[in-house]
């Protein structure tokens, strides 16, 4: 049987196509099945991607979705299926988290609750063998029409899953990605990885491949092609100290590409940096969301204080790493001020670089539960665009005109970081296309 999976790009097209897609392509492949991956682009009409289905002769359709990408993915899911009769299946984070709103929508059949390696390969062999689908035969499968299926423990060890099908990802100029864990040991109220967490309803889910397998499959990478970067997306790179120093050893001694890594400042030390610089770390991404502790403690559940921020932000630059800082605006809960104390945070640290994102209440979250319970989530939330730049919370403390003077604040901040740390060294021409892109990335969101 084949399955083509389909990457919905929305406003923009990301680097990378969804890592998903790539795990399950590997393990059904080792078991008769094919995979292949279409990429919808933004300027796409439905009838080219007809066409570009068409051409592949497929069994089933297998969109893969974040919350960004489903109100795209639901348009073009529906288009299809009325020129089309093929059955759909949609996993990921969003189908994982909402899945009753994804059954009910026309076009998908199936969907795929957490995990999809082990639970994909079974529904393509009962769909070859033409059994019977109206039940929930298959763990982790939800059948359109039929109750909520079990969940299937998760796959252990990690290291049974094979690398990653490389053809799925879109990669480019030798930059690879890899996954070296699922789950993550904290219980940040904001973040998917606490809401598969609760899914499993056990720490069962977390899990990290060893270090062997993973260096294994960078060398196998570099036998069909190159190794210039790697970027591990792992959500928390640094949660395991005896993990991280023994990758170092192993990376340092056999795989010569810089890379990077997100890191939390609860779990590094500054041990920890040297040797990930020393090993070729070349990037790390701290996750800051807001400058104001009541908000991080209170609403985030991420106690950290402010000065540990600021004493491992120095750790990093000395090691010679470039740092990012992630920073959320327009959390419930959230003031003016509190966005002013994260501003402020922003100025002490330093940083290289800086990302900000208006805050967007997942499905599954524990902060989704409480903006639904205390009447700040719009009725009609999944038909609202979610990206990073507009809120679609009706927050009592805050209102979109804070939110967006204040979005506005960070991209004045980010230019003149950039102005003042380069400004010297550009002509008029590269500061103004400088300003053009800064301008540009705060709209796309
Ligand atoms: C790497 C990564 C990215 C990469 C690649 C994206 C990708 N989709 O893989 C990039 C940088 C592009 C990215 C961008 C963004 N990301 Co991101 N990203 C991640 C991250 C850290 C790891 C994903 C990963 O590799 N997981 C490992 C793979 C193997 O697991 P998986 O993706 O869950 O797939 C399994 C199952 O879900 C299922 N499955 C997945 N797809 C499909 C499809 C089918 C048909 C089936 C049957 C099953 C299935 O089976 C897979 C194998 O078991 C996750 C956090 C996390 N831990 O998941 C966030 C995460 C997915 N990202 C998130 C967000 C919010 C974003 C952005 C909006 C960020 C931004 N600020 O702009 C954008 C949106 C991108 C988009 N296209 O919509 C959220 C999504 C929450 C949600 N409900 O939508 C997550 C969960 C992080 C979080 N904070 O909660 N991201």
């Amino acid at each position: 049987m084949k399955i083509l999976f389909i990457e919905i790009d929305t406003v923009r097209k990301w680097a990378l196509a969804s890592t998903g897609p790539a795990s399950i392509a590997s393990y059904i492949r080792l078991h008769g099945h094919e995979a292949a991956l279409l990429r919808i682009r933004p300027e796409d009409s439905v009838e080219e991607i007809i066409r570009s289905i068409e051409k592949e002769a497929v069994d089933i359709l297998g969109f893969s979705l974040t919350t960004r990408q489903w109100r795209r993915g639901a348009y073009v899911a529906g288009e299809i299926r009325k020129r089309l009769n093929i059955p759909a299946i949609a996993g990921g984070l969003h189908p994982t988290f909402a899945p009753e709103s994804v059954l009910r929508t026309d076009g998908f059949d199936y969907v795929c609750l957490g995990d999809g390696e082990e639970a994909v390969c079974e529904l393509l062999d009962c769909l070859e063998k033409s059994e019977e689908m109206s039940e929930n035969r298959i763990a982790n499968i939800w059948v359109k029409g039929a109750s909520r299926p079990e969940i299937r423990p998760p796959t252990t060890p990690l290291d049974k899953i094979p690398f990653l099908a490389r053809d799925l990802l879109d990669e480019q100029y030798g930059v690879v990605h890899l996954i070296t864990q699922r789950g993550c040991p904290f219980h940040c109220t904001f973040c998917a990885a606490g809401a598969v967490r609760d899914l499993y309803k056990d720490d069962r889910y977390q899990r990290r491949r060893t270090v062997e397998d993973v260096v294994q499959e960078l060398h196998s990478i570099k036998q069909e092609s190159s190794v210039n970067y790697v970027v591990f997306v792992d959500d928390t790179f640094t949660a395991n100290k005896a993990w991280v120093r023994e990758f170092c050893r192993a990376y340092a001694k056999e795989i010569s590409a810089g890379f990077s890594i997100n890191a939390r400042v609860e779990t590094v030390t500054r041990d920890m940096i040297n040797r990930l610089a020393e090993a070729g770390c070349r990037h790390m991404i701290y996750g800051v969301e807001s400058g104001s502790i009541r908000i991080r403690r209170d609403i985030m559940n991420r106690p950290a204080e402010n000065k540990r921020f600021v004493e491992v932000f120095d750790w990093t630059k000395q090691a010679g790493i470039m740092v990012t800082a992630n920073y959320m605006i327009g959390l419930p809960g959230e003031t003016v001020d509190d966005i002013e104390q994260t501003l402020e945070l922003n100025e002490k640290l330093e940083p290289d670089d800086f990302a900000y994102f208006v805050f967007y209440p997942y499905p599954g979250t524990r902060l989704f539960h409480l903006c639904r319970e205390k009447g700040f989530l719009p009725e009609n939330w999944l038909e609202l665009p979610a990206n990073n730049r507009q809120s679609i919370l009706n927050l009592p403390d805050l209102t979109k005109e804070d939110i967006e003077h204040y979005y506005h604040k960070f991209t004045e901040a980010r230019e003149r970081a950039y102005m003042n740390r380069y400004g010297d060294a550009l002509s008029e021409e590269a500061k103004a296309l400088a300003r053009e892109t800064f301008a540009e990335n705060a709209a796309v969101g």
